[in-house]
Parts: C-alpha cells; structure tokens; sequence
C-alpha cells in the first residue's frame, strides 16, 4: 500500500467541507492512516511550500494556508499519490474535472481546497513534515 500526503486547505475548512471531503476520501477505498487539524503559522507554510519560494505566488500562497485552520492527513492505498490526485482534480479549479474535489470545492487557483503530493519523494517530505512515525501506526 502507497501512502501520500494531503490537506485540506483553510477554504474548504472554514466552509464545513471537511465531512463531505473525509466521505469522498472512505467512499474511494482509501485508508487514512493519519489525520489532524492544524493552524500553521506562515513559517510553517513556507517550510512546506519551500520548493515554491521564488514563485510570485509564494507570499500570497503561504498566506493563505497560514489564514485558517486545515487538516492534515495520510491516505493509504495502492497507487495512492495518483489516485489522490485524480479525486482532487486540476490544481485551477476551473479546469478541475465534474467530480473532483477541486471543481466541488475550490474557489479560485489559490484556494483549491486540497493539496496532494505529486510524487514518492514530496510524500515521503511531506509526511516526514507534519506526522512522526507514532502517529501513523
Ligand atoms: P498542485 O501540485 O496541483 O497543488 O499545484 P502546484 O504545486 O503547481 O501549486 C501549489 C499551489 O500553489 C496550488 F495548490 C495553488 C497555488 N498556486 C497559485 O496560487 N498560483 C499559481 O499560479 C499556481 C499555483
């Protein structure tokens, strides 16, 4: 079993999408191996979008994820990086799929309403950046 990072985002948080987003992640057969509600402070956003820092969106991306609370999580399942991507849908909503969670749920490119890994390497990062190995038993 694969495992990959997700959130969901501060919009999605603050709009009470989080039930309806956990349904969709059970209903597609995924595990959730780790999950918590986190406030980060822009720090902490910087460090996890650290890949992006020159960017021009940077300063306007870590400011949002820093503006509300969001959920952290690990899912679980075979080919579990691809999988969440497809359910997320494209990063600009209004490109996203009928379907997916980014055309239900995001409201602009910025404020998508999740994030997913995009590879074995960022999940590996990302999971090591917010669980310790005690919380994913
Ligand atoms: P994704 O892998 O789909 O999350 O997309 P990217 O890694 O390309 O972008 C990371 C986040 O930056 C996206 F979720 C949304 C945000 N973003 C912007 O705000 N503006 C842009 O022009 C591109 C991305």
């Amino acid at each position: 079993m694969e495992r990959t990072f997700a959130i969901i985002k501060p919009n999605a948080f603050a709009d009470g999408n989080s039930g309806k987003i956990l349904s969709r992640i059970y209903e597609e057969g995924f595990a959730v191996v780790g999950l918590k509600k986190l406030y980060l402070s822009q720090v902490e956003a910087e460090g996890f979008y650290h890949v992006h820092k020159e960017r021009p969106f940077f300063a306007e991306l870590t400011e949002f994820m820093s503006s509300g609370p969001c959920i952290v999580m690990v899912l679980g399942a075979d080919n579990a990086i691809k999988k969440w991507r497809d359910l997320m849908g494209a990063t600009n909503p209004a490109e996203a799929a009928e379907g997916t969670l980014r055309r239900e749920f995001g409201t602009s490119l910025g404020e998508n309403a999740t994030h997913g890994s995009d590879a074995s390497e960022t999940a590996a990062f990302e999971i090591g950046y917010f669980f310790s190995g005690l919380e994913l038993l």
